[in-house]
Parts: structure tokens; C-alpha cells; sequence
């Protein structure tokens, strides 16, 4: 397969040698209860797989001072915003991977279980949280003080929600939006990110940096990965009947901010 490059701005994607392998869809375990097709025509479906990796070394998280709210819970030790998470060995936690082009006119249906956050410690857990559009996003409390959840979105209607210690709430988006930062209006360190999506194809990593967008029909599509400081990187990738293909993306340090 011939790959190309597309580099925008300070930012880099690489592919490493796609690995090509057979996949098996929902017959080997990937669930279509996400709702994307189990078949396109007469053709099986593609899966991506792959991992974020962060190429400089790890950039300083901002030190939060939680005083003002002694019932936040005790913490050990210094606390840190979680808006770099990086392993040792420079794989990416908290990035957005998603296909951002390539999936048409095609519908999918809205998964019935909703999508979990916990504000824990005063903290969102976790901060990157992706949905699909009007599947129910379900804010729990699990402090004893209050918190009051507030997404401000650009695309979507905004909602302002105060939530008593304990209790849990739910609402949803309508429309496609990347990265809807959300606060909390009683405690200013309080900060995530909410994505939502008309299609299942979107992942967002953990400390391993891995991501899989399983069930594709094969095609032509757009890659995206997001992270809140390093910003967008972008890939024109292709996916073949009934094979895998891995790509590996990484971001410079450069971008860094
Ligand atoms: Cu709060």
C-alpha cells in the first residue's frame, strides 16, 4: 500500500509500516452492538489498531491546590492535573482517535448504554470522554460535596447542571463536536473534555496509548487524534475487506504547549 504523509502545522502522524492481517469482525469478538454494519455488501469489515506515542520528554502538569474545598477528599502528596499522562516509555494516555472522513451518508444507531464520568477526588474521571450523539453521557458524585457540571459547547445546546454530593445525573448531545471543555463552576481546577460522534468509530487511550476503531467497511477515511495540548494530527488511511491495519501516531514535542 502506498502511504502518504500529510503534516499539519508542527504536527506529525507516522505510519508505521502497515501491518496487514486478517480480521474476522463480530465473528472474533467486536461486538456490533456499537451499531456500525456488520457486513458492507459482500465485503467484511476492516479493523484499525494501533498506538499514540509522544516523542519528547514529558511535559510538566499543573500543580492544583484544592484548600479552598476540604471535603475534596484527602489526597496523598501533591496533586496534579491528569492533561498530560504519559508512561515511561512515551506512550499517550487522554488522546482522541477518531475518523473524522470517509464514512459518507451512513447512519448508526445510538448505543442504549450510556457513556460513564465520576467527579472523584474533585477531579473528572476520566477527562477525555467520548459519545456518540444523543446517547446518554451519566455524571456520577461520588464526593460529598457538591459539584456543579458545565459543558460549554460551541455546536450543542449548553446545560448547567449543580449535582449534591452522591447523586448522579444524565443528559446528551445532539451534534458532532470535538473536544467540549467542561468545568465545574464551584471548583476552578475542575476541568475535561467532552467528544461526541454520529458513528462508533472513536477511541480514546489509556496509559498503554493503544486505540482499535474495530468493524470499518473497507475504504478510504481521514484519521484524526486529538490531545488538549498537542493539538490535531491528521492521516489519510485505507482499510481493506476483512484485514487489519496498524498505524502507529506520534506526536513532537514541538507542539507542545
Ligand atoms: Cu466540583
Amino acid at each position: 500500500m502506498k502511504t502518504r504523509w500529510i503534516l499539519i502545522g508542527m504536527f506529525s502522524i507516522s505510519l508505521l509500516i502497515p501491518i496487514r492481517s486478517s480480521y474476522a469482525g463480530a465473528a472474533h469478538g467486536y461486538s456490533t452492538s456499537s451499531g456500525a454494519l456488520a457486513t458492507a455488501g459482500s465485503s467484511k469489515l476492516g479493523l484499525i489498531r494501533g498506538e499514540v506515542h509522544f516523542d519528547g520528554p514529558a511535559l510538566k502538569p499543573t500543580r492544583i491546590n484544592m484548600a479552598a474545598d476540604p471535603s475534596c477528599g484527602a489526597h496523598s502528596g501533591a496533586i496534579f492535573t491528569d492533561d498530560f499522562v504519559m508512561a515511561p516509555d512515551g506512550k499517550l494516555a487522554n488522546v482522541l482517535v477518531f475518523i473524522s472522513d470517509g464514512l459518507g451518508s451512513e447512519q448508526f444507531t445510538t448505543p442504549a448504554e450510556p457513556v460513564v464520568m465520576q467527579q472523584k477526588g474533585c477531579m473528572y474521571k476520566p477527562r477525555v470522554v467520548a459519545l456518540q450523539t444523543n446517547q446518554k453521557l451519566r455524571i456520577m458524585n461520588s464526593d460529598s460535596t457538591l459539584h456543579n457540571i458545565h459543558p460549554t459547547p460551541q455546536n450543542n445546546r449548553e446545560w448547567n447542571k449543580a449535582q449534591p454530593g452522591g447523586s448522579s445525573i444524565e443528559d446528551s448531545f445532539a451534534r458532532e463536536e470535538i473536544a467540549i471543555p467542561v468545568k465545574c463552576n464551584v471548583h476552578p481546577w475542575m476541568k475535561s473534555y467532552i467528544s461526541v460522534f454520529k458513528h462508533p468509530y472513536f477511541s480514546v487511550t489509556l496509559k498503554d496509548g493503544k486505540f482499535e476503531l474495530p468493524n470499518l467497511p473497507p475504504g478510504q477515511y481521514t484519521l484524526e487524534a486529538w490531545h488538549e495540548r498537542l493539538g490535531t494530527i491528521k492521516q489519510k488511511i485505507s482499510v481493506s475487506s476483512g484485514e487489519v491495519t496498524t498505524v502507529d501516531l506520534t506526536f513532537k514535542s514541538a507542539a507542545a504547549r
